[in-house]
């Protein structure tokens, strides 16, 4: 082949002889050196120039192929090109990080055992995996367990979004209970709350979950009747909880347009859930077992008649009961009866237990906020008994404080505001001026303090609602 092509270079375009001389089969040399002169100095040129210029383009293609085939192409191609170092160590890098690329590839696996939630377990991964694709993965959870941490995730993170969930108005009692149980798993399970921590909040407040939530919780395992025992909750309870009775609930009452009785009318104002119908409750039943007054007679013509002897049937002397469910949004109980004393006097009291919904209204009536039909319904009731309907009756109105209820905010506001919004709403009505003989303060689930002393309430009540008292200070001296 060689000598053909020697012996007749002339035929030979430039191209071809390139293509020889690349393939090994002549060399430039020889064709200028051995074929008599037929080699001529333009083809010469050419074929010069294609040569060095073909190098350099193989060159450039072969680097951005960026493959060990483009550069032994390069190599075998130009035996003698001026980039055969370069395409060497190309070919040597390129071997070098498939190699890594292998490695981390091969973590994969370790990354799939590690616990995302435990920064140890993350910390020990980044240590010995250094080159690992999941190196980011694994430092960006390492940041937000740090982040959590300084941002103080914990029990009371955990407290402020049940209570969110409590006090939504959109969400149904079910949707409430699993969003709260979603929750509360996602909390232990994603380690920002310890088991020990989540038992420990139950036992400081007993209200915080309800029957059914804690109820799940034992049913999928999560914690256990042990657990419970173990914070202090009374085996009896427990039996109770677990023999399936429900929350009492009420037929939703009659529309009340006035007070029926001639009697003294005790109001009870308090956000939702602060416990005016259990203190109602268990006021009446005291009233009822004859042990304080000699009789207390309940008026069977009252609106709320049904509602007031199932109230008092709650509280059962030294037993355990069951409940009564929130007072319906719209609900406005009259509770008439007479209390006969020891001395046989008569008393004619009644009692009205509202729903706590009635003072978020009363806020927004006081704001200009825009109010439901609900709203406005429940609005109307109170301005039919306290207003256009108002009896001739003395009135007292008992304002429920509940403890410790400043973290629980409706709609974004705390009990205080709400407080505020009544006191104002009532004020305006001119019924403090003409009608009411007394005003009180209750402070409802007081058993949430260790040491109870009328000195540890007064401290309360001067540092969270000494506004509000003031007010009231103020209505009793129009009373006056
Ligand atoms: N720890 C404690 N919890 C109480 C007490 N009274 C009521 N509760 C809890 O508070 C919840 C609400 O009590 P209710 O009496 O229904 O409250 P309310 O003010 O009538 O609420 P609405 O009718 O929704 O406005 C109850 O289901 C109990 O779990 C108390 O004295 N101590
Ligand atoms: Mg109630």
């Amino acid at each position: 082949m060689k000598e053909r092509i020697l012996d007749n270079v002339a035929e030979y375009s430039a191209q071809q002889l390139v293509k020889y001389i690349q393939d090994g089969v002549i060399s430039l040399d020889e064709l200028i050196n051995e074929t008599d002169g037929f080699f001529d100095a333009s083809k010469r040129k050419e074929v010069e120039d294609f040569l060095k210029n073909g190098d350099d383009n193989a060159w450039n293609e072969a680097y951005a192929l960026r493959t060990i085939d483009a550069a032994k192409q390069y190599l075998n191609t130009y035996p003698n090109g001026k980039h055969r170092n370069e395409a060497r160590d190309l070919i040597s890098n390129i071997k070098e990080e498939n190699e890594s690329n292998y490695l981390k590839s091969t973590t994969d696996d370790a990354w799939t055992c590690v616990d995302k939630n435990d920064i140890d377990e993350l910390r020990n991964f980044v240590k010995k995996y250094p080159d690992s694709n999941h190196i980011n993965d694994a430092n960006i959870l390492i940041n937000n367990i740090l982040l959590n941490e300084i941002m103080g995730v914990d029990a009371e993170t955990l407290v402020s979004q049940i209570r969110q969930f409590q006090t939504d108005i959109s969400l149904t009692p079910a949707q409430k209970d699993n969003n709260i149980l979603d929750t509360i798993e996602r909390f232990l399970k994603e380690k920002k709350i310890t088991k020990e921590d989540f038992l420990n909040t139950i036992r400081d407040d007993h209200n915080l979950l309800n029957a059914s939530v804690v109820k799940t919780l034992i049913n999928k395992g999560v914690i256990t009747h042990a657990d419970l025992i173990g914070i202090g909750i009374d085996k009896l309870f427990i039996r109770k909880m677990f023999n399936g009775d429900c929350a009492q609930s009420f037929n939703m009452p009659e529309k009340l347009d006035k007070i029926h009785k001639q009697s003294t009318e005790i109001y009870f104002w308090g956000i939702p859930s602060s416990g005016k119908s259990c203190a109602l409750g268990a006021i009446l039943s005291v009233a009822a077992c004859g042990r304080v007054a000699k009789s207390m007679d309940p008026d069977t013509g009252s609106q709320g008649y049904g509602y007031m002897t199932k109230l008092i049937n709650l509280f059962k002397n030294g037993q355990i009961g069951t409940l009564m469910e929130g007072t319906s949004v719209d609900s406005f109980y009259e509770m008439g009866f007479d209390l006969v004393d020891k001395e046989d006097k008569i008393h004619p009291i009644t009692c009205i237990d509202m729903a706590g919904e009635l003072m978020r209204c009363m806020y927004k009536a006081n704001a200009g906020d825009s109010m439901s039909d609900t709203d406005e319904i429940m609005l109307d009731t109170l301005t039919n008994v306290l207003i256009d309907n108002r009896s001739i009756n003395r009135k007292m109105h008992i304002f429920v404080i509940e403890y410790g209820a400043e973290d629980r905010l409706y709609e974004g506001l705390p009990q205080r505001v709400y407080l505020d919004g009544a006191l104002s709403y009532i004020k305006n009505t001119g019924i403090f001026k003409k009608d009411t003989d007394a005003i009180y303060i209750m402070i409802t689930k007081a058993d949430k303090v260790k040491e109870q002393s009328k000195e540890i309430f007064s401290n309360y009540i001067n540092k969270n609602y000494l506004g509000f008292y003031n007010g009231l200070a103020k209505s009793v001296r129009i009373m006056k």
